[in-house]
This record gives C-alpha cells, structure tokens and sequence, in this order.
C-alpha cells in the first residue's frame, strides 16, 4: 500500500532528496532538492483528524507527569530469543522538558498491553540470516525510481543520468569544512553501491561486525524482516514504554545524569558535529550490541547507537491533540504530517544514534522523535522488533 494512493500527496523521500541535491550538484535538476524540502505548508482544513481512531476517552485531567505503573501481566506466549518481556501498564508518554523540542509535547498518559520487545538491535548476522533464508533484496540494492523522481521535478527539468541511477544508499560523510547545522544534504552523502553489506559503501564490508546493528534498511526492509522473524516492528508508544524501563520523569534512559566523556552510558557523538568526532565513547560508529550497560527493562542501546524504526506514521503534531485524555494501545496517526517536509511521508524512529549529540540533535533521549521516509535507508539507522504477548502476530 503506497502513501501516495492514501493522501494523493506526491511523494518525495529524503533518499531522493540527497540523490537530487547531489545531481543538482553536478549541473541536474537543479534547485529541485531545496525547493521542495523547504516547501509550503500542506492545507490542514483538507486533513482529517488522524488520531481520531487511535484517541481512547478514559478520564479527563491527566497531563501532568505521573508515576509510570506496571501491569501485574506475567509474560504470555512463548517467548522468542533474545527477547524480554514488557509487561505494560500506564506511563507518561513524551516530556514537559525544556530538553524536549516541540514533537515531544505535552507530556500525556498513555497505557499499552504487555509485549515481548528485543533485547538488542537486529544484528548484522541476524539480518544475514534472513538474506540467505528468503533471498531478500533490500530497498538499497535496487535503483531508484526514475519515473517518481521526475514526477516531482519542473517540467524540462534535465533527468539526472543512468549512471546516477544505481543502487545505492545515504553514508555520513564529515564534510571537511563548516557548514552550519540546517541543510543534511550536506554530510549525508548518496552513495552508489552502500547497502546493508557495505555500510560505507563498496570499500566497506561487514568484516568483525556480525554483532552491530544492521544499518543501510529502509522501513520496508525493517518490516519484511520483522514478518519473517514471526514479529512486528514496536508502536511508537511501546518503544517508548520499554525505552522509560519502569522509570517515570526522566530525561534519560538511565535516569538524571548528562552522559559525559567519562561516562558516557550510550554510543553518542562527542566533539563538534559533523567535523569533529572524539569517539569519546569508544565508537565512531555503531558499537556492538550490548557495549553499554542495559536500563531497567534489561534493554540494550535505547539511547544511541542506531535509529530504531517503529511501525507509526510519523506526526510531528500528534501530541496536541492528546488532551486530557488516556491514549490506549495507540497504533499511531492514519498518515504521516510534518508541515516542515510536506511531500515526505515519514515514519517513526526513535532513540538517535552515535551522531547525536547536544549541539546538534540530542534526541537520544527516550521521549525524542524523529521521522524518515519509509524507503530511506541511513548508515545510523536500524531496527529492533515487537511481539504480541499472547495474541497472534499481527501486521
Ligand atoms: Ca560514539
């Protein structure tokens, strides 16, 4: 099911968006890539209300912080490798912080049913087990789709070349010198050949990171992997529910304290981004699942390392319409809306990753949110997955 068929919105995703700003580079389609990312505002009287089926009425007057209380549900089903059991409960979903930007707020009560969530971030071996088992071929190992980019683009507009339309991927890359902290097309660097066994590209491989996360997979890559598995990807609300690990009110995952250069708890960035990496933590890139200590669910890398899809549309304006109410079991929005990217469709990720850090972003916090185009794969972005408790896996 395409986005474009349920919003008739065109569609444009941050993978083409980099492609385009590097064709533009070259002397094609210019001026494309940064038109449309700053584009216009879509109409909100034409957008129905997209919470509405996912807005539960339980008792008014709960947008305070309150304690997060868990479910007596002992686990149920049986459980999966390397998963642990959530047994769900009631928290409080986002944050009132002046640490949290405006996607994250306000702060608002939430309940989700017990599941079983991974441990740990999908691993490279784990990820190479479903490749050689189905044959899968993963949205960076196909070539972009010359038609939808040109649909997108002013008419007499130049196409950019067959040699430009090659498998490939989004590679951080330090551009060298500065440039300001507003436009990504800048350190992220569409890159011919990358995909999930070579992360960096064709000079890179897998050699020695069987046990980091897999990264370079698009959220259809992400899902098809999690049907595979026998699960699902994680709500938006239950990411955050295991990311809290039973504690209530707090900036980290771990609790109060900043992460530091002596302790740092999470693969994060240290040092001026994009330029200057200290690898403070002892990772440049991703770290191997497991390198940092767990939270209190036994959960590891909520905070950092990779971006971890979850199966919501992405609305940077979902919480608003959360007032005064407990939101149950909340699927998420019916369609994505991000009026600063208007033609992107995006779906959720959450807990940042080793290029977070406060000057930039510091969204590894276990109330930030994000949204990425669901064909994007990124060398900072994975995926861990959900399970039911109990209950058939539904997708
Ligand atoms: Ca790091």
């Amino acid at each position: 099911m395409s986005h474009r068929k349920q919003t008739g919105q065109p569609r444009t995703s941050i993978r083409q968006i980099v492609i385009l700003a590097a064709v533009a580079a070259g002397g094609f389609v210019a001026a494309f890539a940064v038109t449309k990312y700053s584009g216009q505002s879509s109409s909100r009287s034409e957008v129905p209300d997209p919470v509405a089926a996912d807005r539960t009425s339980v008792a008014p007057g709960k947008r305070q912080f309150g304690p997060t209380q868990l479910n007596d549900a002992g686990p149920a089903g049986d459980a999966l490798p390397g998963m642990v059991w959530i047994p769900g409960g009631e928290f409080t979903m986002g944050t009132n912080s002046e640490l949290g930007w405006p996607d994250e707020k306000p702060a608002h009560r939430v309940q989700v049913d017990g599941f079983w969530i991974d441990s740990t971030e999908v691993t490279n071996a784990r990820f190479r087990e479903f490749v050689e088992g189905t044959g899968y071929v993963t949205t960076a190992e196909k070539p972009p789709d010359l038609d939808e980019i040109m649909s997108q683009v002013e008419p007499g507009t130049a196409p950019p070349t067959k040699e430009q339309l090659v498998p490939g991927s989004l590679v951080f890359t330090p551009p060298g010198v500065n440039v300001g902290l507003r436009d990504f097309s800048q350190w992220w660097k569409w890159t011919p050949g990358a995909n999930w066994k070579h992360p960096e590209g064709p000079g890179s491989d897998l050699a020695g990171r069987d046990d980091h996360p897999v990264v370079q997979v698009s959220w259809d890559d992400a899902a098809a992997f999690a049907r595979w598995a026998g699960q699902r990807l994680p709500t938006e609300a239950e990411w955050e529910f295991a990311a809290r690990g039973g504690l209530s009110d707090k900036p980290y995952v771990w609790g109060d304290a900043p992460p530091t250069d002596k302790a740092p708890r999470a693969n994060i960035w240290q040092g001026s981004f994009p330029n200057e990496n200290t690898a403070a933590d002892g990772f440049a890139r991703t770290a191997p699942v497991k390198s940092f200590a767990a939270n209190g669910f036994g959960l590891y890398d909520m905070a950092g390392n990779v971006w971890e899809w979850c199966s919501d549309w992405y609305d940077r304006e979902l919480y608003g319409r959360r007032v005064d109410e407990i939101v149950v079991n909340p699927p998420g929005p019916s369609r994505s809306i991000d009026p600063s990217r208007p033609f992107t469709p995006q779906r959720v990720q959450r807990g940042g990753s080793f290029l977070c850090n406060d000057s930039y972003c510091s969204r590894y916090r276990p109330s930030a949110r994000h949204g990425s185009s669901p064909d994007t794969g990124m060398s900072h972005v994975g995926f861990r997955c959900a399970k039911s408790g109990g209950q058939p896996v539904v997708h």
